[in-house]
């Protein structure tokens, strides 16, 4: 889960991989996780990564896995998707060779 500013690893797969991401919301607010075209945007999530929305996001203390394949070549983002987290730092690039 995307955490502090600068300590987010990026994640590197290929085009048509199937990719899970653990996600665990060890902190006490509100989130949720989607890989983005747009950072600044949480309604790009692409693939169906999403797991939890802004407008249904992890509890404090949640965690479960999302599964989705990746899709064209490119550099996205995979952030939370809670407004204005990904700001704050949950955000991280996620990259499609
Ligand atoms: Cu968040």
């Amino acid at each position: 889960m995307p955490g502090q500013p600068g300590s987010n690893s990026d994640i590197k797969v290929k085009s048509g991989d199937t990719v899970t991401i653990h996600v665990k919301n060890d902190s006490k607010s509100y989130h949720a996780f989607g890989v983005v075209t747009d950072p600044t945007d949480p309604s790009s999530v692409v693939w169906n990564s999403a797991f939890g929305t802004p407008d249904n996001p992890m509890k404090p203390g949640k965690s479960g896995d999302v599964t989705f394949v990746a899709g064209a070549p490119g550099t996205y983002h995979y952030i939370c998707t809670v407004p204005g987290h990904a700001a704050l730092g949950m955000d991280a690039k996620f990259i499609v060779q």
